[in-house]
């Protein structure tokens, strides 16, 4: 397996876990771009977000679920977060297995690109 996400959820890797459902799970990014950095991961290899299927409305469900109590969790939710998914090398996709990055714990550039 090839996937670094994958070996994490393998338990191949460490990660430092934050929340984790059935289908979902977060952990602290390695190379925190913010004091809070945080990311969502599906269970299943999904490579980005167009091959998130519309109608697992299981995994949607948990997806919204694990964005909310991460951010309750680190403290977030109050002062306000980002939410974000590359998908594809030129938005800068690197590991290519569906996250979603959650940033927050100072101000943020207003700037989304
Ligand atoms: P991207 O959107 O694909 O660029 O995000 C990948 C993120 O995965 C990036 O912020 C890395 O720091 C992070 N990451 C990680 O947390 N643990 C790892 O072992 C590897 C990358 I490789």
């Amino acid at each position: 397996m090839d996937c670094v996400f994958c070996r994490i959820i393998q338990g191949e890797l460490p990660a430092k876990k934050i929340y984790e459902s059935e289908r979902v799970i977060a952990f602290e990014d390695i190379q925190k771009a913010a004091p809070v950095h945080v990311l969502i991961v599906p269970k299943q290899h999904i490579e980005s977000i167009l091959q998130l299927p519309d109608d697992d409305t299981q995994l949607l469900a948990e997806l919204q679920k694990a964005i909310r109590e991460v951010a309750a969790l680190t403290g977030v939710a109050e002062s306000g977060f980002r939410l974000v998914s590359n998908k594809g090398k030129a938005a800068g996709q690197t590991v290519f297995h569906l996250h979603f990055h959650i940033l927050g714990g100072r101000d943020l550039e207003l700037t989304l690109a």
